[in-house]
């Protein structure tokens, strides 16, 4: 960590392509309009306690009613692709059964918009919002999740596949197994282990059956992805116990991912840690086949790094990341892994700004998984941005994102085949359980008048975008 990740005028890739990332629930608002269906995030927004200050994405930055703005405001910005999700509770109000003719004309309607713009559509099929439906059904803990999954995926491959350039399966699976049913720090706030542990398991099945329908219908060789949130994971000391705190984060955090998408196989260890909590009968013989689909590209989610060693002490630990081990962890079975407090600067987010974590990771991916080509899907930072006479002189953002642009670049000249890069986000929206607390665009949104301003961050963003160069 003590390269210095400040470089200026860094040249990227002719086609190397600067894009911005948003999530369906995060911006769209318009929760009961047109005909969707509530998502687990509904009724986990509307649950008294579960969200800071009661915040619920009902309005949101009302994107649902300000698309062409949105689209404006985009190509303002010079964006080359737009990675965006769809709603499944708008196509499938209650996850299965015909589309809602609506829900599709409102997402035809954005992949024309970027197109006619010149900005490629990256769409995310699913970025946290289960139909309640499903989730009375079993949500993720059941398989027939993941195959209702395949039919939804079936029918937006047929209505945009002539259009989408890349799709992307799921976002940060690991968030909605281990924080949606372990921690239950996300929807649907199950705290269970077992459960936690066949989300995994579903979600993964998920994502081959959803690459396996699109293939057959979509008609424009369009490229296939998933987003995860992999793990960079440094042990406290160099003791055999804190490489095995490392190993048994790697396994749950990263490998219950990889090792099933692009080995063809769960990685004998997480069943071993496991076994006290489930014997992963719910894995059938076929599965692991239909998961084990090639990416064309694989998207990484980066921002910060973790700091892991076994617990000493005896009774309850309490996590640096606020994650307690007791009433629900986000990570079964590693219940003497402790994370500890990293040095700073932070974000917003309390999370520790560590570029260096990035190019570790793309340099480790391209070590595991040679020649797989691969794209940051997200990273971004939190700060309290303060408005000045009108502008948002956010320059704790621009040098995170310089930052972490130097680490990729430097993960490409040690051979990376690194496609492209998405900020998060581009503009404040519902952060989760932190609700509208945190601010991760690179335009602000003004959650009283919904009025859009462009921070200093995408002036200077738009500038990457046109030049592919690190502005000085
Ligand atoms: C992404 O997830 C999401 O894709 C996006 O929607 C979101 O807005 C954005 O990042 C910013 O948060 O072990 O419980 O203490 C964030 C990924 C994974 C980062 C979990 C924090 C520690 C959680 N997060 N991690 S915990």
């Amino acid at each position: 960590g003590n390269a210095d990740y400040r470089d200026g005028g860094l040249e990227f890739p002719a086609s190397f392509i600067f894009g911005s990332a948003t999530a369906s629930y995060q911006i769209e608002g318009a929760v009961n309009e047109d005909g969707r269906g509530p998502s687990i995030w509904d009724t986990f927004s509307h649950t008294p306690g579960l969200v800071v200050n009661g915040n619920t994405g009902d309005v949101a930055d009302d994107h649902y009613h300000r698309l062409e703005e949105d689209l404006d405001l985009m190509k303002s910005l010079n964006l080359q692709a737009y990675r965006f999700s769809i709603a499944w509770p708008r196509i499938q109000p209650t996850g299965r059964g015909p589309a809602n003719p609506a829900g599709l004309d409102f997402y035809s309607r954005l992949i024309d918009g970027l197109i006619a713009r010149g900005i490629r559509p990256v769409a995310t099929l699913y970025h946290w919002d289960l139909p309640q439906a499903l989730e009375d059904e079993g949500g993720w803990r059941v398989r027939s999740t993941a195959e209702a999954f395949g039919d939804y995926a079936r029918i937006v491959g047929e209505a945009f596949g002539d259009r989408i350039h890349t799709w992307t399966t799921l976002n940060e699976p690991w968030c909605s197994a281990y924080l949606g049913y372990g921690s239950g720090a996300h929807a649907p706030g199950v705290t269970d282990p077992e459960s936690a542990l066949r989300a995994v398991h579903h979600l993964n099945l998920a994502h081959g059956l959803a690459i396996m329908a699109i293939r057959e219908v979509a008609s424009n060789n369009p490229q296939f992805s998933v987003t995860l949130n992999l793990h960079v994971v440094r042990p406290a000391t160099g003791s055999d116990e804190d490489a095995d705190a490392v190993r048994q984060i790697e396994a749950l955090g990263n490998r219950a991912f990889t090792g099933p998408m692009l080995l063809g196989a769960y990685p004998a260890d997480l069943f071993e840690d496991t076994k006290e909590i489930t014997d992963w009968s719910f894995v059938f013989s076929n599965d692991l086949h239909i998961i084990n689909q090639p990416l064309d590209v694989l998207g990484v989610n980066y921002y910060s790094t973790n700091l892991v060693r076994v617990w000493p002490g005896d009774g309850p630990k309490q996590n640096a990341d606020g994650h307690k081990d007791v009433g629900g962890s986000p990570w079964p079975g590693a219940g003497r892994v402790e994370f500890l407090a990293q040095p700073g600067p932070y974000t917003e987010m309390g999370w520790n700004i560590e570029p260096s974590g990035l190019e570790e990771l793309l340099v480790s991916l391209h070590g595991q998984f040679p020649g797989q080509p691969m794209m940051i899907t997200e990273n971004g930072a939190a700060f309290d941005d303060v408005v000045e006479d009108g502008a948002i002189h956010d320059v704790d953002r621009i040098d995170y994102l310089r930052r972490h642009l130097t680490a990729a670049h430097r993960a490409v000249q040690q051979g990376v085949d690194l496609r492209g890069y998405f900020v998060w986000s581009l503009m404040d929206n519902f952060e989760w359980s932190y609700g509208y607390s945190k601010r991760f665009g690179i335009v602000r949104v003004d959650y009283d008048t919904l009025v859009r301003t462009r921070k200093d961050s995408a002036l200077w963003y738009a500038e990457l975008a046109a030049s592919n160069r690190l502005p000085d």
